[in-house]
């Protein structure tokens, strides 16, 4: 098996068997992997890999997505510019929380030539590619059966948006996998057993923000650490791993990993995901971060229940029910 190492890597003070299973993050050739090897290697224990092969796509630069995506209307999330210099502890929305906008994606288009998708943070995020031209990229479709995925928890999104844009730390219930199709990513990870170092966003906010705010997400930077407001974030930098995807390249991040994804560079980045249910099933229920976002969901759904109530309510009863349940 080919087997490249792939990044740099922020060692501190841990033993080098530990290092060496959170911080090195293989580089592996599909073809020298069988479904088989990726579950003993990565999918049972966990752990984050590159795969080299799987994706076999024309560039997805903005004219090509232009020509197959033109038309099409797509929901983007206006983040704003100032987000990412305030304090997280300010906010009050994030991940499908943050205010959306259908738009055509030509219009999209002309914000990310215009430079105004960058100044003022415009992403289009987890866009469903069913239903367009995309859809028929087969290289995508085969993830399933060349990687032994038998049950998938979403189909394929893709990620649009300006070199610059940051999505924040945060982890996912299910497994993922992670393709660069154009431009490049800059991902920080941590593995799940950090989940309290990085301080994820208080249980209790649900429920005066129901599912806008996401008690998933971390409220610190790691590249920007405030230790004396997180003090335990400095054991967590010791487990920080950093890789940069490349086009052509796919990430499988394991549940509960918690990854803050960069777009790189000054222009069109664009990546699809696509989330897995977990196997074997226990490594997810034997996690506190797990039960933690369903308990958070639990939560949020009197709020949640009370702003249908009141959508229901209003003269634009169909459009403001719509919004509330893109939450979901
Ligand atoms: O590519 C991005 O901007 C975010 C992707 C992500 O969070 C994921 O694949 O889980």
């Amino acid at each position: 098996m080919k087997n490249q190492d792939s990044g740099n890597f922020d060692r501190r003070d841990l033993s080098t068997l530990e290092f060496d299973k959170y911080h090195r993050i293989d580089r592996v050739d599909i073809r020298d992997l069988t479904p088989l090897e990726f579950f003993d290697r990565y999918r049972k224990p966990g752990l984050p890999v590159i795969l080299l092969g799987l994706v076999n796509e024309p560039d997805w630069s903005l004219d090509y997505l232009c020509k197959q995506l033109g038309d099409r209307e797509f929901l983007c999330r206006f983040y704003g510019r100032d987000r990412q210099s305030i304090d997280k502890r300010q906010w009050d929305s994030i991940g499908s929380g943050i205010e959306v906008r259908p738009m055509l994606f030509s219009q999209y288009a002309e914000l990310i030539r215009s430079g105004e998708a960058h100044r003022n943070d415009i992403y289009m995020a987890k866009c469903p590619i069913r239903d367009t031209p995309l859809a028929s990229a087969k290289s995508l479709q085969s993830w399933g059966e060349r990687l032994g995925f038998d049950r998938s928890a979403s189909g394929l999104n893709f990620w649009i948006g300006p070199g610059g844009h940051v999505e924040s730390l945060h982890y996912d219930t299910f497994d993922g996998t992670l393709a660069q199709l154009h431009g490049s990513k800059r991902l920080v990870l941590f593995p799940p057993s950090q989940l309290n170092n990085l301080y994820p966003f208080p249980l209790l906010k649900h429920l005066t923000c129901g599912l806008k705010l996401r008690s998933w997400f971390s409220q610190v930077y790691p590249d920007r650490p405030d230790f004396e407001a997180f003090p335990h974030l400095q054991e967590a930098l010791k487990y920080r791993c950093e890789v940069i995807l490349q086009p052509g390249e796919v990430l499988y991040i394991p549940a509960g990993w918690w990854h803050e994804v960069t777009a790189l560079g000054n222009e069109l980045v664009c990546s699809v995901n696509r989330f897995w249910r977990v196997s074997p099933p226990l490594r997810t229920l034997l996690q506190w971060s797990a039960w933690r976002t369903y308990l958070g969901i639990a939560l949020s759904m009197p709020y949640m229940l009370s702003q249908l109530a009141l959508a229901s309510l209003k003269p634009n009863r169909k459009e403001s029910i719509e919004k509330i349940m893109r939450m979901f």
